[in-house]
């Protein structure tokens, strides 16, 4: 998918990318970095990581509520931050979560943002389903087209530590991929309305 996007043209409680991540052991630690383009004035989801686990069904989603908040969803917890109002430009977004700390870090096109602590001590399950562009509020389905991401997505890699600064500064000039979602080497499933195009800028 290098140099590639995924196109979400309309509101739909359809249209969505199901991937396919490579994990084997239960969560201590998460980062999700992507890059995001829309020009929606509501809220909407861009990552959102379900599980079979009851009680816990959607341990992890990216929510942002333009024009200048990003929530961060561990485990039954939403973290909230305020950050710089977005320009109508390609976002980078990374979100980094260590359990042994609960220590969230939130960098929004490398800056990191206050960082707060949310559910120490908590895991992520193995069993995961990852969608894009749309929130789970079941184990992949339960989609509501008002959280629906209507825009683009790109560049979207995950691993199962926290990144450090430097790791974030290289993933931003694309020169550190995930280990458990790699967008080089993406293992993706579109469903509904969601077109693979060529990144124009
Ligand atoms: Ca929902």
């Amino acid at each position: 998918m290098e140099g590639k996007v995924f196109v979400f043209p309309h509101e739909a409680n359809t249209s969505h990318v199901i991937l396919r991540p490579t994990i084997t052991k239960p969560l201590q630690e998460v980062s999700v970095c992507l890059r995001s383009y829309s020009d929606l004035s509501r809220s909407y989801t861009v990552f959102s990581l379900a599980t079979p686990v009851p009680g816990r069904t959607t341990p992890f989603f990216i929510y942002l509520q333009p024009p200048n908040t990003c929530s961060v969803h561990i485990n039954q917890e939403d973290t909230y931050f305020r950050t710089d109002s977005e320009s109508l430009d390609w976002r980078h977004i990374c979100v980094t979560w260590d359990s042994n700390t609960g220590v969230v870090q939130l960098w929004v096109n490398g800056k990191l943002y206050p960082r707060r602590v949310s559910m120490k001590g908590s895991s992520i399950a193995a069993e995961t389903s990852i969608v894009l562009g749309q929130e789970q509020d079941s184990f992949g389905g339960g989609f509501d087209a008002s959280q629906s991401l209507v825009g683009e997505i790109s560049d979207i890699h995950m691993w199962d530590y926290a990144l450090t600064p430097e790791d974030v500064h290289k993933v931003i000039s694309g020169r550190h991929n995930g280990n458990v979602i790699n967008w080089v080497s993406l293992y993706y499933e579109i469903k509904g309305e969601v077109l693979v195009q060529p990144r124009l800028q």
